[in-house]
């Protein structure tokens, strides 16, 4: 996978990229991300990359000429698909990671004050995504977020353990709580289920955990959860069947 990010602060990216699974998977040839500092496409004698906007109003808006030619310079070669950080974008999730991961090439356009000149976005943008309701005060941050997010689903980034496909509950229920040593702390033991060593117990307790640690925090996610018949006969012998179909009867879309 290959990242172009155009900027007006590449700086900011540094740090990200300089520990853990994607400072690895950089040194690893598995991504790369390269940073484009817009303002080297600006063209007047003072590098504007903002200008004020047409019909009055607070703010800055981002000139549509540098990004334009920044872009055209990215774009050469391998068309990468183009993606707008903006707050009125489509909200980001893993299903959206997922879909852009499956791209060879991603350009992570972010704005900085009140948005991006509206010409541009029609001309060149492919999508808008925002990662989620609240103001941050550019998109670079929200660039970070899906470098992240997509460069974990990329096949060999993950080691077996905690691989993406791997994961026991990717199925749209919230993970079960975890425990390592000590044996009890603060006066709280592990659950003795899980130091007994029975994995077919073991498995049913995180099963049946995850459904309840969803029933309580995210119960509209039980809409789209599947369970298997086996599944099912365990959450009637338990006491939770009537509960996940009430959950998923309250949020009919
Ligand atoms: C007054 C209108 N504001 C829109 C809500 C203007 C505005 C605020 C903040 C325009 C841009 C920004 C900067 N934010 C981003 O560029 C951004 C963002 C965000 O603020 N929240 C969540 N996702 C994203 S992605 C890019």
């Amino acid at each position: 996978m290959r990242f172009d990010v155009l900027t007006i602060f590449p700086e900011l990216f540094t740090s990200v990229l300089q520990e853990g699974i994607l400072r690895r998977a950089l040194q690893a040839d598995q991504i790369a991300v390269n940073l484009h500092n817009i303002r080297d496409w600006t063209v007047d004698k003072h590098n504007m990359t903002d200008d004020r906007p047409f019909g009055g109003g607070e703010g800055m808006v981002m000139k549509p000429e540098p990004l334009a030619s920044c872009l055209q310079d990215v774009q050469e070669g391998e068309q990468g698909r183009v993606v707008l950080l903006s707050p009125r974008g489509e909200q980001l999730n893993q299903k959206i990671v997922r879909r852009l991961a499956g791209h060879e090439k991603l350009v992570l356009v972010c704005g900085r004050y009140e948005g991006v000149d509206e010409r541009f976005c029609r001309k060149y943008v492919d999508e808008e995504l925002s990662i989620g309701d609240y103001i941050l005060t550019g998109g670079e941050l929200a660039a970070m977020v899906i470098v992240d997010s997509v460069t974990r689903m990329l096949p060999g980034v993950l080691g077996c353990a905690d691989s993406a496909a791997n994961d026991t509950f990717s199925r749209g229920l919230l993970k079960h709580g975890q425990y390592t040593r000590p044996r009890v702390f603060e006066g709280l033991a592990v659950p003795e289920v899980l130091l007994g060593g029975d994995h077919g117990k073991v498995y049913e307790y995180r099963f049946l955990e995850s459904v309840r640690e969803t029933l309580q925090r995210r119960p509209a996610l039980l809409h789209s959860v599947e369970f298997s018949v086996a599944e099912l006969r365990l959450l009637k012998k338990v006491g939770l069947f009537q509960q996940v179909q009430e959950a998923i009867k309250k949020n009919v879309h």
